[in-house]
């Protein structure tokens, strides 16, 4: 019988929030999925426990390799022993507001490492072989020159992430046109999920309202209110990075939603989602949200403040408003983003609501659970 031979994968960032749905997403295609995990003191193969497989299971179609970006020789010996069809870079150090206190660090992971994975393919002869996808971003818009955001729109960053993403988006190109190697950027608006990262603005504020509602917080601690973003689903977005190297020919891609919120609009949307009516009261950093009406059965009262500002969460450099326009998406890979914002809110909402369950459950038993405030 005739062995079609599958396809083979590489992620970086596999234990990430995208890695963990584009792996799922290539394993149900058939492929053959690669992920690169840093080593940690503890476990952080959380959002991807699903998926794993034990190394003696026969024919396993997940691997794990211990690796970092900031690693040459460990990273051109995993594409030596992988030979991949198709890299797909999502490693990074993501976090804007982070990256100004690791802005070295930030840019050695996020722009050298992206140099590092281009040059691995070229000292191995892939070129031909191996197609590449980069993780880049709307923040390398920063101070928006023109609105919705399309891939002929000027960049600007505001921030060392941005700035290092910024040389990763180049270096793509430049690899693409100096030696002809299949490299798109991805130019992916915020994307959010029930496993996006707890410091993110939508999971802090899905997880904080969990928590407020199940009597585990007081208050909720925001910075810029006023900050618009265009955010889609994660699940949607991992099958544009997918489409993007299953094209003749590489190309960058804008992939977003079109529609725009703001974070005060997030946390309304999530309030309700409780049963919970806000109240918006004072200006600045004295703005605060207050229930107009608590739902039956919630720890929280009428009256009671539960979300405050606090200035720690302003950034040096802000991005004050983000809108992609996806038309490219929609008409050359023939995808539009599927879940709705109110959707998108609902999933996260829902999912948060039933692990502070479990932890109300825990700390009740006399346990603790951890923290994660920032
Ligand atoms: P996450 O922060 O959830 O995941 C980042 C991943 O990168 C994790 O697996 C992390 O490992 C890994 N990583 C961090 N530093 C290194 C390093 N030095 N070497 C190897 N791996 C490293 O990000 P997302 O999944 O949200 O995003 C994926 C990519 O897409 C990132 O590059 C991000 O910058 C970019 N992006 C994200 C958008 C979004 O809205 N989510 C929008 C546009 C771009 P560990 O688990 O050990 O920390
Ligand atoms: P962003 O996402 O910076 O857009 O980067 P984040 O959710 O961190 O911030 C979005 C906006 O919300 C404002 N904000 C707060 N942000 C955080 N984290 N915490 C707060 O308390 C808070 N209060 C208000 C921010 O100032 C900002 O304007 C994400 C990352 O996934 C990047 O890796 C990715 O490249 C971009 O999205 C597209």
């Amino acid at each position: 019988m005739l062995q079609v031979s599958r396809k083979r994968a590489l992620i970086s960032g596999i234990t990430g929030q995208d890695g963990a749905y584009l792996a799922e997403f290539l394993l149900a295609k058939g492929y053959e999925v690669h992920g690169i995990k840093r080593r940690a003191s503890s476990f952080n193969t959380e959002r991807i426990d699903h998926l794993y497989q034990d190394p003696h299971t026969p024919d396993r179609r997940l691997v794990l390799h211990y690796g970092d970006l900031t690693d040459s020789t460990n990273l051109i010996r995993i594409v030596q022993q992988v030979r991949p069809d198709e890299i797909y870079n999502l490693g990074a150090q993501s976090h804007v507001q982070v990256s100004f206190e690791t802005p070295e660090y930030t840019a050695n992971a996020d722009a050298l490492g992206t140099l590092r994975l281009l040059e691995a393919i070229r000292i191995l002869g892939l070129e031909g072989g191996t197609r590449f996808y980069q993780a880049s971003t709307s923040e390398l818009y920063g101070l928006v020159a023109e609105t919705p955001q399309t891939e002929r729109t000027p960049f600007h960053p505001r921030s060392p992430y941005g700035v290092a993403k910024l040389y990763a988006y180049w270096i793509a190109v430049n690899y693409r046109e100096a030696y002809g190697l299949y490299a798109c950027n991805g130019i992916l608006f915020n994307h959010e999920s029930p496993v996006r990262g707890e410091t993110f603005v939508t999971r802090k504020i899905t997880r904080g309202l969990a928590r407020i509602h199940l009597g585990l917080q007081d208050c909720l601690y925001l910075g810029n209110l006023d900050a618009r973003r265009d955010w889609g689903h994660a699940r949607d977005y991992v099958e544009a990075q997918w489409l993007m190297l299953q094209q003749p020919q590489a190309e960058d891609y804008v992939i977003a939603t079109g529609e725009q919120h703001s974070v005060r609009e997030f946390v309304n949307c999530a309030a309700r989602e409780l049963g919970m009516a806000l109240e918006w009261v004072g200006s600045g950093i004295g703005e605060q949200a207050i229930v107009a009406h608590a739902p039956a059965g919630s720890a929280t009262k009428a009256g009671q403040r539960i979300v405050a500002i606090d200035p720690r969460y302003h950034r040096p450099a802000e991005v004050d408003t983000l809108l992609g326009n996806p038309s490219k998406a929609r008409e050359k890979l023939d995808w539009i983003a599927r879940t709705s914002f109110d959707d998108l809110v609902r999933e996260m909402m829902a999912s948060d609501l039933s692990l502070t369950r479990r932890d109300a459950l825990i700390e009740q038993s006399g346990f603790r659970v951890a923290q994660h405030h920032e």
